[in-house]
């Protein structure tokens, strides 16, 4: 009698012990996690600690604030079943840091500095490339700079990549100012987010857990739009991908797809487990209202196309950093990396108990793999049974937004994206206008001007580009014709009016999805096209000048947001001028 439930039990332990074994290798010795064994939506979702950048007056009024945060290293437990982790984590302690770390609350109006403080120990924790130009400390430790992306503020705030410091300040770069950054939190009410910027070492440090939330309210104006709201109900959803070992440390290749160029630089890191809010396949019990979501691909570069397992849709209120003019409602969307999406979903339309967040973007996007039964799948919620009062809604209009207004920009340029590839046909480098970091700025715009750029992509990849201070709108984005012809033109002359990028951009036409047609930072570059976006230097309610000298050192940057192109070196300096 006891036999028969102990053949039963045969093949499951047959098929437990082949899980174990299918771990891949790390080339190094150790074995990685398969996805497999991981038991999703086991953890419970994780709010972050919050950090106020304002204080209250006596009369209950904000006022400007001054926080520290550190970074340091500790361990983070990523799922029930993965050993700690060792991260990087930011916090105002070393206890309380977390991955991601703090969400920082801001006051629109209300100033809030920062004084960043690096307590991370000499050597990094991943690997990294010292044949891309890559901050490099005389005396050790781990460079960081932290940028607050989204935000309007000077450049000796921007955390230029060139401004890197490590622990106690021991070595700087050359761009180094201060430990003090300043953000005014002058723009509209939105979404930002934190992250490391040094040179060369962004995708590794951001790999490690050096990113966090920042949002910025502004109560007289949000107040009466009646959006869910409250701790319990507007939350953020930072979603970033990792690979770990079997005794959770997390895994970044050592060796490079071209190892006698770059012995460990390759072209887009993907992890095997999604994560949301530091923890794998989490799952969030939700009432039956209407929740606002604020999700942020914090990914390296994996891009997301999110959709909800029960069909409920998505209303989007906002676009990265600023409100959408008008609600838009989508049952699917493209989340590229450092994109934020702002949107309310309602449980109560539901007619199932639960609904997974899905994702079936193909990796490497648009050309790569397809997702599988891991990355496919992003987070749950279990909705409960019970009916709730919900005294939210959503409005028609959600906030005024000024046109782009083309016609009053005063300079046109062009930004073209090239790969380079080494002679067995993988990737070595990626440039903006062929040119590196380091070469003379090229990019000027004037103080409160708007210029077109006609950003061309030449390479097989959809970049994300990031522009820092100013904000664009996407004005169109064309298919190239004969793009062979005329990447072999630019291949050969860098000049997209000598090759007659007018005569090339007339191909087909794809309209700019409605809940991206408003203000953004970031954009999604399709291959083989022209994407023409307007983007404006000046306060964007008013077009007047900034509060603040932009045209300061040690000035700002644009790149792709693909932070393994970005390290190598998909990115330029940007100058503001009188
Ligand atoms: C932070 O705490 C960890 C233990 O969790 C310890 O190993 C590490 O040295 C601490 N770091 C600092 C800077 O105190
Ligand atoms: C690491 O990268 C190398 C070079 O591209 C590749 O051959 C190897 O399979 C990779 N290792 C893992 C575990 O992914
Ligand atoms: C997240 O952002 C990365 C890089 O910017 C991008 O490659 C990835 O597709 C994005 N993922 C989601 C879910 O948006
Ligand atoms: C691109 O840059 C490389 C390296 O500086 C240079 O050799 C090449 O001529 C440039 N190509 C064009 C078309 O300007
Ligand atoms: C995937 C894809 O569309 N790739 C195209 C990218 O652009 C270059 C030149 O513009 C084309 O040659 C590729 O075919
Ligand atoms: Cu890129």
């Amino acid at each position: 009698m006891m036999i028969k439930p102990l053949l039963f039990l045969l093949p499951i332990l047959l098929l437990v012990l082949f899980s174990l074994a299918a771990a891949d290798d790390d080339g190094n010795g150790g074995l990685l996690i398969n996805p497999a064994k991981l038991e999703m939506f086991v953890d419970e979702l994780p709010d972050m600690p919050k950090v106020y950048g304002f204080r209250l007056n006596k009369d209950g009024a904000p006022a400007a604030a001054h926080v520290t945060i550190g970074m340091y290293q500790k361990k983070w437990k990523f799922h029930r079943d993965i050993p700690p982790t060792t991260v990087f984590a930011f916090g105002t302690s070393n206890e309380t840091a977390t991955v991601p770390g703090p969400t920082i609350e801001a006051v629109h109006g209300v100033p809030t500095s920062v004084t960043w403080e690096n307590h991370l120990p000499s050597e990094h924790i991943l690997p990294s490339d010292p044949t891309i130009p890559t901050a490099t400390p005389k005396l050790g430790g781990v460079p960081t700079v932290v940028h607050l992306h989204g935000g309007i503020h000077p450049p000796a705030s921007d955390g230029h990549s060139a401004a890197w410091f490590t622990s106690s300040f021991r070595s700087t770069g050359p761009s180094f100012v201060g430990p003090t950054s300043y953000y005014p939190n002058i723009q509209d009410p939105g979404n930002l987010w934190y992250h490391d910027h040094a040179m060369g070492l962004t995708r590794v440090n951001l790999l490690a857990g050096l990113l966090g939330s920042y949002v910025i309210r502004s109560p007289r104006v949000e107040d009466p739009l009646n959006l869910p709201s409250g701790p319990r109900f507007d939350r953020h959803l930072v979603v970033f991908d990792r690979s770990f070992r079997t005794d959770g440390s997390l895994f970044l290749n050592s060796t490079g797809n071209n190892p006698s160029i770059h012995p460990q630089w390759q072209p887009e890191y993907f992890g095997d487990a999604i994560l949301v809010n530091g923890k794998a396949w989490p799952s969030l019990r939700v009432a039956r209202r209407k929740y606002r979501f604020r999700i942020i691909n914090a990914s390296n570069a994996r891009f997301y196309r999110f959709s909800l397992s029960n069909g409920l849709p998505f209303v989007h209120v906002g676009s990265d950093n600023n409100y959408l003019r008008r609600p838009v409602t989508s049952t699917k969307f493209l989340l590229a990396p450092s994109e934020i999406a702002d949107v309310v979903v309602d449980f109560s339309r539901s007619t199932t108990d639960s609904a997974v967040l899905a994702n079936d973007a193909p990796y490497p996007y648009p050309t790569g793999d397809p997702t599988d039964e891991f990355n496919g799948k992003v987070m749950k919620f279990v909705i409960r049974k019970d009916e709730t009062t919900d005294p939210s809604r959503i409005p028609k209009r959600l906030m005024a937004q000024p046109p782009p207004a083309a016609h009053r920009a005063v300079k046109t340029r062009y930004v073209a994206m090239y790969e380079f590839e080494s002679e067995t046909g993988e990737p070595t480098h990626l440039l903006l206008n062929n040119k590196t970091f380091d070469e003379p700025i090229t990019e000027t715009p004037r103080e409160g001007s708007s210029e077109i750029w006609n950003v061309i992509n030449l390479t097989e990849d959809n970049h994300p580009l990031h522009v820092h201070l100013g904000l664009f709108v996407v004005l169109e984005q064309r298919e190239l014709e004969d793009p062979d012809g005329f990447k072999d033109c630019m291949t050969k002359k860098n000049d997209a009016v000598a090759c007659r990028l007018d005569r090339h951009a007339t191909g087909k036409r794809v309209p700019v999805p409605k809940y991206e047609k408003g203000w953004k930072n970031v954009f999604k570059m399709m291959p083989g096209y022209v994407t023409r976006i307007l983007v404006r230097f000046s306060m964007l309610k008013t077009g007047l000048a900034y509060p603040f000298d932009a045209k300061a050192e040690p000035g700002y940057v644009y790149h792709c947001h693909i932070l393994d192109h970005e390290d190598n070196v998909m990115m330029r300096p940007l100058k503001i001028i009188a």
